[in-house]
């Protein structure tokens, strides 16, 4: 056994968190972790539980866009039932705890594009997407699905090219999903945990976006705003300076930096 490959022990071996990967189910290959994650959520799994594949053949991003997930990538994810006031702050968990570890494991100092965007050097290397079920004022359950390119030629793969780039890439070299993963799983508790407490990783997360002071173009419900990206309100909305000195509040949307 190669030091990366992934199981379900070498992910959940003294890994030191309560209850985030505790429990995790390890795919060779899959669908889309999404959809094997929301039914065991339906069946009420148990909170922190992950679902990991080595590879996933209908792998998607939001707004039913595809998410190439091939072998050597991580594609994972994780159950949570959170309270109504911490929905929110998912994203910002999210991309904060996938900055941390891709930091912590390697070195390379990844920053966060409005709404859901890890990059590194201005290419995307991860892409979160959650899902969640909400029942009146009760979340019935939250899914954080994390996609990271960790070993991936990008050269393989001319279609996003231009705008992404895996870790291996970067660093000219191939780098631990297991290591990373274990650390991610790490992150995403501490912070988590932080949430519940009633702590806020706003700041972290605001101050973590390449967006804010940036000329942007956000396409948002099939409209498109040009501004500059001035701020972003405790909620994560986006907040975004028109050129007639109009302040838009925008909820979620594609960013396209323009300078
Ligand atoms: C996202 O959507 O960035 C969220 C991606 C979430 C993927 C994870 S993997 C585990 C879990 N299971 C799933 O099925 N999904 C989650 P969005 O912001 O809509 O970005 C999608 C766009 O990113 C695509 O339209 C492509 O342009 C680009 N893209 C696709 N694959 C990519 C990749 N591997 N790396 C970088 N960009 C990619």
């Amino acid at each position: 056994m190669t030091e990366d490959t992934l199981s379900a022990t070498s992910i959940t071996n003294n890994l030191g968190t309560r209850f985030i990967g505790r429990r995790v189910l390890y795919y060779p290959s899959l669908t889309s972790t999404m959809e094997v994650a929301k039914e065991e959520a339906r069946q009420g799994a148990v909170e922190g539980t992950v679902v990991i594949a080595d590879e996933q053949t209908g792998g998607r991003g939001r707004l039913k866009r595809a998410w190439l997930s091939p072998r050597g990538n991580i594609a994972l994810s994780i159950i949570l039932y959170p309270s109504l006031s911490c929905l929110s702050s998912l994203i910002m968990l999210a991309s904060l705890a996938v900055v941390h570890s891709i930091e912590s494991t390697t070195g390379l100092k990844p920053q966060v594009k409005w709404p859901n965007d890890v990059l590194i050097k201005g290419k995307k290397v991860c892409g979160v997407l959650i899902e969640s079920d909400v029942q009146r004022t009760k979340v019935s359950y939250s899914i954080i699905g994390i996609g990271i390119n960790v070993n991936l030629k990008l050269a393989d793969f001319p279609e996003i090219q231009p705008v992404a780039t895996s870790l291996s890439d970067e660093l000219r070299k191939e780098v631990s999903r297991l290591s990373l993963v274990r650390h991610l799983l790490v992150e995403v508790e501490r912070l988590y945990l932080t949430l519940s407490a009633g702590g806020s990783l706003y700041e972290e997360w605001r101050s973590s976006l390449v967006t804010l002071g940036k000329k942007v173009r956000v396409t948002a419900d099939e409209t498109v705003y040009e501004g500059v990206a001035e701020s972003v309100a405790r909620d994560g909305s986006l907040l975004l300076r028109s050129l007639d000195g109009k302040l838009t509040k925008i909820v979620a949307g594609d960013v396209t930096l323009r300078d």
